[in-house]
């Protein structure tokens, strides 16, 4: 199966659900009227596009009624997949790593949103197109963890920077750090902890491997990547609001597309947060990670 048959695949319940409301919907009304964008507005916010998108979008429709260029419900379709490609296309911004120098990916994310298997795939990929890659255990809370990431190392062909279970993260990204000191031009990703034992802890790690990383490598700007499960919907928004607050965020991978009823989250993610979305991934193998195309996304989704 090629990627986006995967992704369209994966988006089946999304768009099945999507599309069979809005023809129900459009289907044979002619009076554009106040019931009608009640059940729009119902419909889009059940689909997780989030209230932004939603009241937007009815405002267009109004708006396009008003002038006239909108004159039965059939259109509206239009009207919703031209907002999607916008907004869509606002966030395509591929993530662009120079050659023959260092740069630093941390990726941070709750537990079990992918981290450690999309660095795998991203390690695999980068190595593909010729980048030297290093992988970085500073998720030190579990052994399994590091374990995880060794067996990512060994299968991509990437070297694994790690101390033992529940030494100091920090500790184990200044160790890395040394080495682009010392030499290492490639990419480096660090893979981090989702859970400890509280919330606070775990923003506090976080900002603190951070700091290390500004102030071993001041002129660096690393990449913080933030993972995101599209199988859990709305709460991923929330996620993405408190990791944005708190540590700051420069670009989003979504993951699980290939199972997720809840896909329409990305057009909230990208109209409330206004994030990069750099890749999405599709499974849980090697190939399963591919760069955002907003075009493509939008045709899964709706056709
Ligand atoms: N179906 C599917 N499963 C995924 C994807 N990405 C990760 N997973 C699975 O999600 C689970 C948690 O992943 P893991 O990388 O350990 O998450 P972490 O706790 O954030 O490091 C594992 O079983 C992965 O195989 C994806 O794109 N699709
Ligand atoms: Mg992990």
């Amino acid at each position: 199966m090629s990627f986006f048959e995967k992704l369209k695949t994966g988006l089946n319940k999304t768009r099945a659900v999507l599309t069979k409301n809005l023809d129900n919907l459009v289907f044979g009304k002619r009076v554009l009227d106040k019931e009608l964008f009640d059940e729009l507005e119902e419909l889009l916010i059940s689909a997780d596009m989030g209230p932004q998108f939603t009241y937007d979008l009815i405002d267009d429709v109004k708006q396009r009624i008003g002038r006239d260029e909108l004159r039965n419900a059939q259109e509206i379709k239009k009207v919703l997949q031209e907002r999607m490609t916008d907004i869509l296309q606002k966030v395509e911004k591929p993530l662009e790593i120079p050659r023959g120098k260092p740069f630093i990916i941390m990726t941070i994310g709750v537990n079990g949103s992918g981290k450690t298997t999309t660095i795998g795939k991203l390690a695999s990929m980068l190595k593909s197109e010729g980048y030297e890659v290093m992988l970085v255990a500073a998720d030190t809370f579990r052994a399994a963890a590091i374990e995880q990431l060794e067996v990512w190392g060994s299968r991509v062909g990437a070297p694994v920077v790690r101390q033992k279970a529940n030494s100091d993260p920090a500790a184990v990204v200044f160790d890395a750090m040394v080495k682009i000191k010392t030499g290492f031009s490639g990419v480096v990703i660090v893979d981090t902890a989702g859970r400890l034992h509280t919330r606070v802890n775990l923003m506090e790690e976080l900002k603190k491997i951070k700091r290390i990383i500004n102030k071993e490598l001041p002129e660096l700007s690393p990449e913080i990547l933030l993972i995101l499960d599209a199988t859990v919907g709305q709460n991923a928004v929330f996620q993405a609001k408190t990791f944005k607050e708190e540590i700051g965020v420069t670009g989003i991978i979504l993951t699980k597309l290939d199972g997720s009823s809840k896909g329409g989250v990305v057009v909230r993610i990208a109209s409330e947060l206004a994030l990069p979305v750099r890749y999405i991934g599709v499974g849980e193998g090697l190939d399963d990670l591919r760069v955002f195309e907003s075009v493509d996304f939008t045709r899964a989704l709706l056709n």
